[in-house]
């Protein structure tokens, strides 16, 4: 499997490749794919660069009308290209559905805003004169994505970015690269022109060399905030605007007056969906001490029921494996790093019982008496463990989900009305639900985290065009002579 550069499928100019494998069977090999150089980025930038001129002159609607397409495709593919996800990183046929959905939802939305990008108008302080505003786009924009949502993530910055008339570099992940060549067939058939979308695989060397060269203009990011922090910096240093979505550690707090099967509900999907690889994944409960123990109890005996599998042969799979070897291993040190530090009382390990035996499944794993200083409660994770702790009062519940370095989403199960909008108020994070899980975003809306888990910046909704297009601001002065601001009018 290629590279997608100007249109054409390519191999590396190294000649070197890398494996992509199924996590819930190791020995499936779905294909070796290039591991790119700096000179593959910079073919590809330069075929963006080229087609950057004509494509930001495109009138917006009708590159809307390509978008659009883009998402009858994605429709028509669907059920194709989600067992090709299942197949390349492991969730389930249902989660990977929803996946292929989220960038529908996308296109769609983004097809839509082509006809509105809407600037402002606003009276100028002097006689016959106008000012208005336009967003322009910028021109090559890097991406590089995370692999726990192959086609729905790169879909929210590569989408509006598109339809605000930039070029696109999209360097995927390397656990999920097959994905990212669906989504350059969709656009291709869609009718986008040569060079406006180009995939680059391949690891730090080719992600690197996007963000290093000169004529990438934004740089929009998802995945560890480790590399996350090193690609800002890259950024200030050579003035490039940066958008990032880091991690999470998001909190579902569960009042005494809250529906219990709801609250029940909404963590085990919030904690094991996906395998918990979610950057908006339930990693800590915070459970009210009048609940705390029964709650305990019914959500062990819930989460006991879950059936690991591959999504691809077992149809009863509920959750699939991580991601790979390196994440097996880390998480399974995590999980060592639990049992020195609180109380296991569930799973606490690998599977390899029956067709689990050559994937990555680790069992639905919950911590109880989990201190806010533990290095599980504090610490992303990226697993399907759950650290619980125990809330004395509303406003202690709301201190221990504030007592985090990240701030993505956050929930709370309360009928309180109060308890709510205090939480909706006081809760540090991007994103809260009310008697709903961490998970769940929709298309359409703003996206994105405070403290460590971002840099300001939103994407999804409208506000993604904030990060995929620069202001002009415009005066015309048609009062027929030199009219000096602040100075001839005061
Ligand atoms: C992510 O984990 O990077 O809200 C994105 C959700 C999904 C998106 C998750 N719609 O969980």
């Amino acid at each position: 499997m290629k590279n997608y550069i100007n249109g054409t499928w390519s191999d590396s100019t190294t000649g070197r490749t890398f494996a992509n494998l199924n996590p819930a069977n190791s020995s499936d090999v779905i294909g070796m794919f290039p591991l790119s150089s700096a000179d593959d980025v910079a073919a590809a930038v330069a075929a963006a660069s080229a087609a950057f001129r004509a494509w930001r002159l495109m009138p917006a609607p009708k590159r809307g009308d390509i978008l659009r397409k883009a998402g009858d495709i994605f429709t028509r593919r669907k059920d194709e290209l989600a067992a090709i996800m299942t197949r390349e990183m492991g969730k389930t046929l249902q989660e990977t559905k929803g996946d292929i959905q989220e960038a529908i939802d996308t296109a769609y939305y983004a097809a839509t805003e082509t006809r509105r990008l809407f600037g402002y108008t606003a009276p100028s302080e002097m006689d016959n004169k106008m000012n208005m505003s336009f967003r322009m786009p910028i021109g090559v924009c890097g991406i590089i994505t995370a692999w726990n949502f192959p086609i729905a993530v790169p879909s929210w910055k590569i989408l509006p970015a598109l339809a605000a008339g930039n070029t696109v570099v999209f360097k995927p992940s390397d656990d999920s690269p097959h994905s990212a060549n669906i989504f350059a067939e969709i656009l291709e058939e869609a009718g986008l022109p040569k060079g406006v979308f180009n995939v680059v695989h391949g690891q730090a060397e080719a992600g690197s060399a996007l963000v290093e060269h000169p004529d990438v203009k934004v740089i929009g990011f998802t995945g560890s905030t480790a590399t996350g922090n090193a690609i800002a910096a890259r950024c200030g240093a050579l003035n490039k605007k940066v958008s990032l979505e880091m991690g999470g550690k998001n909190a579902q707090i569960v009042m005494p007056d809250a529906d219990m099967d709801l609250a029940l509900t909404g963590v085990l999907w919030g904690a094991f969906g996906t395998t918990g690889q979610r950057c908006t994944a339930t990693s800590r409960l915070i459970l009210h001490t009048d609940i705390h123990d029964a709650f305990v109890e019914e959500l062990k005996r819930q989460a006991t029921a879950i059936v690991l599998g591959n999504g691809l042969t077992n149809s009863a799979a509920q959750v699939g494996p991580v991601i790979n070897q390196r994440q097996l291993d880390k998480v399974l040190s995590y999980i060592d790093i639990g049992k020195s530090e609180a109380t296991c009382v569930l799973g606490g390990e690998r599977d390899t019982t029956g067709d689990n035996a050559n994937g990555y499944f680790v069992k639905p794993t919950i911590f109880v008496d989990v201190e806010r200083t533990d290095r599980i409660f504090q610490e992303e994770i990226f697993g399907p463990v759950l650290s619980v702790v125990r809330a004395t009062s509303f406003e202690h519940a709301l201190e221990l989900a504030n007592d985090s370095a990240y701030g993505l989403s956050s929930s709370i199960y309360t009928r309180d009305v109060n308890a709510a909008f205090t939480a909706i108020r006081d809760i540090e994070a991007g994103i809260t639900y009310i008697n709903a899980p961490t998970i769940g975003a929709e298309a359409h809306m703003p996206f994105g985290g405070v403290k460590g888990t971002g840099n300001g910046h939103r994407e999804g909704g409208w506000t993604v065009f904030d990060i995929f297009t620069e202001w002009k601001t415009v005066y015309v002065d048609f009062s027929g002579k030199l009219q000096r601001a602040q100075i001839d009018n005061y």
